[in-house]
């Protein structure tokens, strides 16, 4: 009996330290996670918020970079990127994600484009890129990638947000993202150019934020949704990149202390993870979040279980 107890002790201190301690980063306030797996490594991408206690707004000057080789400890590469690298850009540096292909990363951001005769102003999206996943990185194009004017759903100024990048088996890339609705579009090899129409989805309780994958057969659109309520988690399911996306429901509740919530999702060294934002550092708050990692886990049938948050 004593020798029982021993080993679940061991088992039980080995599984605790191989979890995050939430928020995982604590020195400053970070949202909007969008983890990438590279090389026996995690590289984080998030937003920075930087308002103050008493602001009723997002302040946002800049993207962080943090990576680990477990999943404990993280490595901060500091500030790799604002929106001042793109000289059309102006405004807050609003959620992100990195990929990697042919030896470069992408990292596709959403942020303020400057009135001018490209656009009439409001959310845009711009890629950054570089040979290494920590920076430097430098505008991939010269202009937006997406503009307010090229959408016609138009529902507001800030409905062109929340990137998210993935490069399905047969080498096919695809852009989705939006506030309000989700688009999608096909990217071309080069990363930089649209290759097609713009496609408005049917996404049940979409609000923005979108994270899309493939594991074994199954392609996953997880999103922030649940309209005028703060957000909650929920996903959908395709048997291919561009649908028809069935809804499966919600994977996660209203967070601790923040409005909004915001996915990433990754399998790393045969666990799967999930990323989100919550206010719960002390001074925390919907302008103020904090990056969490949590298990996630899987049924047979590819759905996935509501994930169980552990707090700090
Ligand atoms: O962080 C600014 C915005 O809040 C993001 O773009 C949204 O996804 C929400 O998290």
């Amino acid at each position: 009996k004593a020798l029982f107890l021993l080993l679940s002790t061991l088992v039980f201190a080995v599984h605790f330290k191989s979890q995050a301690q939430n928020p995982i980063i604590k020195h400053i306030f970070t949202a909007d996670p969008a983890p990438l797996v590279y090389k026996n490594k995690v590289y984080l991408y998030v937003g920075h918020d930087t308002a103050t206690v008493k602001d009723t707004n997002y302040k946002m000057p800049d993207w962080h970079v943090f990576s680990s080789k477990n999943m404990v400890e993280w490595e901060d590469h500091g500030m790799q990127l604002s929106p001042k690298a793109f000289s059309w850009a102006g405004g807050d540096a609003y959620a992100a994600q990195c990929i990697y292909r042919d030896g470069k990363f992408y990292w596709y951001v959403s942020t303020g484009h400057q009135k001018n005769k490209e656009s009439k102003g409001g959310m845009a999206i711009g890629v950054a890129v570089s040979d290494s996943p920590v920076g430097p990185f430098k505008d991939a194009i010269g202009k937006a990638l997406v503009t307010n004017e090229m959408t016609t759903d138009k529902k507001h100024g800030w409905d062109d947000i929340d990137p998210t990048v993935f490069i399905d088996d047969d080498g096919q890339a695809y852009l989705f993202w939006g506030n309000g609705s989700c688009k999608s579009v096909k990217l071309k090899k080069n990363m930089i150019e649209m290759d097609g129409e713009i496609q408005v989805l049917d996404i049940k309780n979409y609000i923005e934020g979108p994270w899309v994958y493939k594991r074994k057969d199954n392609y996953y659109l997880i999103y922030a949704g649940a309209g005028t309520k703060p957000e909650m988690i929920e996903y959908c399911m395709a048997k291919g990149p561009q649908g028809p996306w069935v809804y499966k429901g919600i994977i996660q509740g209203n967070v601790p202390n923040s409005f909004t919530t915001h996915p990433g999702v990754i399998d790393f060294k045969g666990r799967s993870y999930f990323f989100y934002h919550n206010g719960s550092l002390p001074t925390g708050g919907s302008y103020r979040r904090s990056i969490c990692v949590d298990d996630m886990h899987y049924n047979e049938d590819g759905t996935i279980q509501k994930i169980v948050e552990t707090a700090i």
